[in-house]
């Protein structure tokens, strides 16, 4: 059910109130915290009918029919899901039967594979996650409640509850990596690559992204660094569904290499 998304009722007359500073007092005060940054481009309250969950698909027959369920469940049927899809096995049949959009591609890595889902849809909020049913889909109404609360990007961050279901090497090097792009930025993060994200649909088209395997680092580092609002929210994460399609250490140093690349490209891109 999306009963879930309190906001709703009485919120649906604030659509109205895109003249955001013009004529604040009444309506706006029961709403989140109307005064900040968020005014600018926070005039719109969305639904799951503006969601789309998209997701890279790589020989994931274990885990799909979860993961769609739950997506289906949580958003009440109102979430458009796209599948962008590389498998050999049954992943895309199952992911049709339960209505899912379904893109075909070889094969080509994570990045490519979630570059292409995430500039599919033509949905003003777009949500990010694997596909190996490590991510709570009951998380979604807050990410949504965060996107109309103001923010551009909100980042599930695994490690805040400690990831126990994450093997102790990714355990660690998802610290490391967070250090890194924490100290490069100048701003604390706490997880760079969560598959787990809702991003405003203008971030997503107006950014070029360049990575591959580091991709999800790149679509934390570089909106944060353009000033946009960038939130992380502390996310449950389970054991993965299905076999990793991530080598550790040749995975690790691809991602490394990309945080280092994408921060200091946006340092130069702010002289
Ligand atoms: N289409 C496509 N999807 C991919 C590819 N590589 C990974 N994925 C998907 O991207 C998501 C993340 O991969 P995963 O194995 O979970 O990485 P991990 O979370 O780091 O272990 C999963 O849903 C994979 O099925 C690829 O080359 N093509
Ligand atoms: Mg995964």
């Amino acid at each position: 059910m999306s009963g879930s998304l309190s906001a709703n009722g009485s919120a649906d007359e604030v659509d109205a109130a895109e003249n955001g500073a013009a004529t604040d007092g009444d309506e706006t005060a029961g709403v989140e915290t109307a005064g900040d940054a968020a005014a600018e481009g926070a005039g719109e309250h969305y639904t799951f009918d503006d969601v789309s969950v998209v997701m890279g698909t790589y020989n994931e027959e274990e885990a799909i029919a979860t993961v769609l369920d739950d997506v289906d469940e949580v958003t009440g049927g109102r979430a458009e899901v796209v599948c962008v899809d590389g498998s050999s096995d049954r992943t895309p049949a199952i992911a049709r039967e339960h209505g899912a959009t379904v893109i075909e591609q070889e094969p080509q890595g994570y990045g490519v594979a979630v570059r292409e889902a995430i500039l599919a849809p033509d949905r003003p909020v777009v949500v990010t996650t694997d596909c190996d049913d490590t991510y709570p889909m009951e998380q979604l109404p807050e990410f949504l409640e965060a996107i109309n609360d103001g923010a551009d990007v909100v980042s599930g961050d695994r490690l805040y509850h400690g990831a126990e279901a994450m093997p102790a090497f990714n355990r660690l090097g998802n610290h490391a990596f967070a250090l890194i792009a924490s100290v490069l930025m100048g701003e604390r993060v706490h997880d760079t690559t969560t598959g787990m994200r809702a991003y405003r649909r203008e971030v997503v088209e107006e950014i070029e992204w360049t990575e591959n395997t580091g991709l999800s680092a790149e679509l934390l580092i570089r909106p944060l660094m353009r000033g946009r609002d960038v939130r992380e929210r502390p996310i449950d994460y389970a054991e993965r569904l299905g076999e990793t399609k991530l080598d550790p250490i040749e995975g690790g140093a691809a991602i490394a290499k990309s945080i280092v690349t994408v921060c200091l490209e946006e340092q130069l891109r702010r002289l």
